[in-house]
């Protein structure tokens, strides 16, 4: 038996544990944490008198007690209740050697999805807003139903995502015999916890697809969904294999955000042969703002129809916002005249981003429609030229990487590190160099890879005490771990017994607390008061006052 290389986070719980012995040398920072939003859905549903209902409260303790999906022994080792509380769980050491730890936010009453409105919509936005820092990906647990209206929804709410939000469910219950629940869940775990795609997906029968590219299509299959229009993100065989080339990014500097407004006065609309201009005139009647029309073909509607194509001009010149898009599960819209093109689109996409476009209060309606037709999330396949870098395709980063001496895994993700894990981005935040940090932030590389050793971009420019790419990377929306946050205060009390000014405001300017105590209960303050530094002590209180001054203004 070996001893466990101790989590520092974990040091102070672990010394009043009595074991923390076991057989193999488990590399605990190498831990991801990931945040399970279980909604509802047939998932965790029981058969209650012939009839599916879902089940509050029980999910964790019955995962809890499978070892597929919990490692008690390690749990136990390693105090993960007492620091992460019981509503968390710990999945056995994958191939990778890494460890998943996911926390339960379970929401009461538990949905069918069919039942799901909008502003279900907005409260998921919200919880993983306010969870963001904490994880470093998200499950949803969600009915088949409406899952790809709320994938789509939440791909076009979450603004400038840097981490996967995987939504998940099953056809059958994960608590009988046969069911797709198991594969399911534990698929959507991984990946979350163990890959950086900055996109909300979708996870089904052994395939990760863009989730506003999904839609189900099969009620009496574990096969439920396509995504006609795009290849899957990721399939999970043998292995999992990322389709790295397909994967979207933001390409900003901007931080997360989620806008959780979304206008409900939107409507689908499906042609059909003998469609009377009356039923078109009611549907379009006030309050309708925005609507998808489902045509023929590659947009096709009956051009000896004129009085459905006058109610259809009236509605566009009274400011009503018209999508074209195909019924065809697959392919894509002509451009024509009057309509804005919904190229590829699936409908559930096309209703949710005008759902999304249409709540813009600082939008006209010109600019609106621009929007419309704009790629936001990679949901349809125009204007893709320049919107990702493709790494095969430039010799320009081919030429960085080299001078930078690092290798790249082959794939176009700037986000891919070396065999240590480290990307274009560590190696750029520990040289310091704030322009190619800019640039490779612009082109989608994303600031959560962690190397071997844990270590984020951020973390590498703190220790090369490199003050402006920190700004830029916390600007992008950077952040310490909360192993990182709870140690740090051991460590801002050494900076500030050493007078190492720098130091300290490197520290305070990625994220530390500076009145976070250390080991010994005192925080960087009191250590300054007792080396008796009053410079310290005074620089101390304008950093706090700066921040205090910060914080006010957000
Ligand atoms: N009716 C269920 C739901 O959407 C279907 C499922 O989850 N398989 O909640």
């Amino acid at each position: 038996a070996r001893t466990i290389p101790l989590h520092p986070g974990r040091k102070r719980l672990l010394s009043s544990c009595t074991s923390i012995e076991c057989t193999e040398p488990v590399a605990l920072r190498n831990e991801a944490r990931v945040l399970v939003i279980n909604t509802g859905g047939t998932i965790g549903m029981t058969l209650n008198d012939e009839v599916l209902i879902p089940q509050a409260n029980a999910f964790v303790q019955n995962l809890r007690k499978l070892p597929l999906f919990h490692d008690e022994k390690y749990a136990q080792e390693t105090c993960l209740f007492e620091y992460y509380g019981y509503k968390s769980l710990v999945l056995p050491l994958s191939k990778s050697k890494s460890r998943i730890v996911y926390t339960f936010l379970e929401y009461n009453p538990l949905l069918d999805s069919s039942n799901m409105t909008t502003d279900d919509w907005a409260k998921i936005g919200k919880d993983i807003e306010e969870n963001y820092e904490n994880y470093d990906g998200f499950v949803i647990l969600h009915g088949t139903d409406t899952m790809a209206y709320t994938a789509s929804a939440l791909s076009f709410m979450c603004e400038n995502l840097g981490k996967p939000i995987i939504i998940t469910g099953s056809q059958v219950p994960i608590y009988e015999m046969r069911n797709d629940g198991i594969d399911n869940l534990l698929g959507a775990l991984l990946i979350a916890g163990q890959f950086v795609i900055p996109e909300v997906c979708l996870y089904f029968y052994n395939k990760l697809y863009r989730g506003n590219r999904s839609t189900k299509v099969d009620n009496g299959s574990f096969n439920a969904f396509a995504s006609p229009n795009l290849t899957p993100l990721a399939t999970a065989e043998v292995d999992i294999t990322i389709n790295w080339d397909t994967v979207w990014r933001a390409n900003t500097t901007e931080r997360f955000k989620v806008s959780p407004k979304l206008n409900r006065n939107v409507g689908l609309l499906r042609l059909f042969p003998g469609i009377t201009s009356a039923t078109v005139r009611a549907f379009l009647q006030s309050p309708m703002e925005g609507v998808v029309l489902e045509t023929y073909g590659s947009g096709n509607a009956p051009d000896n129809r004129p009085d459905l194509l006058n109610e259809l001009k009236e509605a566009t010149n009274s400011g009503v916002i018209i999508m074209n898009c195909t019924q065809c599960l697959r392919g894509t819209v002509l451009k024509d005249a009057g309509l804005i093109a919904g190229h590829d689109m699936t409908p559930e996409a096309a209703l949710s981003k005008l759902s999304y476009v249409l709540a813009q209060e600082d939008l006209n309606l010109d600019e609106k429609k621009m929007m419309m037709a704009q790629n936001l999330r990679g949901e349809m396949s125009a204007d893709l030229a320049g919107a990702k870098l493709c790494l095969r395709d430039s010799r320009f980063i081919q030429v960085i990487a080299k001078s930078l001496n690092i290798s790249c895994k082959e794939g176009s993700n700037l986000s891919l590190g070396d065999y240590d894990g480290r990307t274009p981005l560590h190696v750029a935040a520990c040289e310091g160099n704030l322009k190619l940090v800019e640039y490779l932030l612009g082109q989608g590389a994303t600031v959560y890879a962690k190397d071997r050793y844990g270590d984020t971009p951020l973390s590498n420019a703190v220790r090369f005490r490199n003050k402006d790419v920190v700004k830029l990377l916390r600007k992008t929306g950077a952040h310490f771990s909360k192993e990182e946050l709870d140690e740090a205060g051991t460590k801002l009390c050494s900076l500030a017994a050493n007078a190492d000014l720098d130091g300290l405001e490197i520290w305070s300017l990625a994220g530390a607390d500076l009145n976070k105590p250390g080991y010994d209960g005192q925080a960087a303050i009191g250590a300054a008061q007792t080396a008796g530094n009053q410079e310290v002590v005074a620089f101390l209180g304008q950093l706090l006052s700066k921040k205090a001054e910060q914080s006010k203004v957000m």
